[in-house]
């Protein structure tokens, strides 16, 4: 270090100190308040911007009912399902002591345009400790989208002109997901063998909504 600089430094500080310092602590104490008011200070715009998602449409989700799924209690379970897609979540509501619940819960969820697969949770309901895992179940929604694609860009508009898609749901199907179009809504009605778990079928119907801009 150069002696000539560390002298300016320090008479700079010298002059602050003796000139500035009672604002200083005036705004120190401001900005400590303001912290302890707000707790979450804005968000930065640059992590705002890496955090957007850009969204092709929507996916309604109507969680059906639950067959014979997995006892988590004594004798039966405290069913609830959680969907997800990409960074979004949303659950049904808890049906107390049934394993045959019916849920018959609408959900929407906004699709991403990298169309990530729609994962369905089961869990049981605890009140005394943590809620156990029922079973799960991926979707692939391309198959859908596209679909919902191809109908709002054709002319024809009745389901019998319609072709019919059928997705590719891997191991995971019990009834076939075959896509229709009824009332230029295009819907698929599913019904998923649980994974990761003894037993449980899920019936769940899905529509999209793809956005048109
Ligand atoms: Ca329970």
């Amino acid at each position: 270090m150069e002696s000539a600089s560390t002298n300016t430094a320090t008479m700079d500080k010298k002059h602050s100190n003796s000139v500035l310092m009672p604002s200083i602590s005036h705004a120190f104490r401001n900005s400590w308040k303001k912290k302890d008011n707000e707790h979450k200070p804005p968000p930065k715009t640059s992590n705002s911007m890496a955090g957007m998602v850009e969204f092709i449409g929507l996916i309604k989700v109507n969680v059906v009912k639950g067959t014979n799924l997995a006892v988590r209690d004594m004798m039966t379970s405290d069913p609830y399902v959680i969907l997800s897609l990409g960074n979004q979540s949303v659950k049904t509501r808890v049906i107390k002591s049934s394993l045959n619940p019916v849920w018959n819960e609408k959900l929407m969820l906004s699709i991403p345009s990298n169309m990530p697969p729609l994962r369905l949770t089961v869990y049981d309901r605890d009140t005394l400790k943590a809620d156990d895992f029922m079973g799960d179940a991926e979707i692939d929604i391309q198959p859908l989208v596209s679909a919902a694609k191809a109908s709002e860009n054709s002319d024809v508009n009745d389901s019998s002109t319609q072709g019919k898609w059928v997705a590719s749901l891997e191991n995971t199907v019990v009834k076939d997901g075959v896509i229709t179009l009824a009332k230029g809504t295009v819907k698929q009605e599913i019904a998923l063998k649980l994974q990761n778990v003894e037993k449980g079928i899920l019936q769940i119907e899905l529509e999209c909504v793809p956005l048109t801009q």
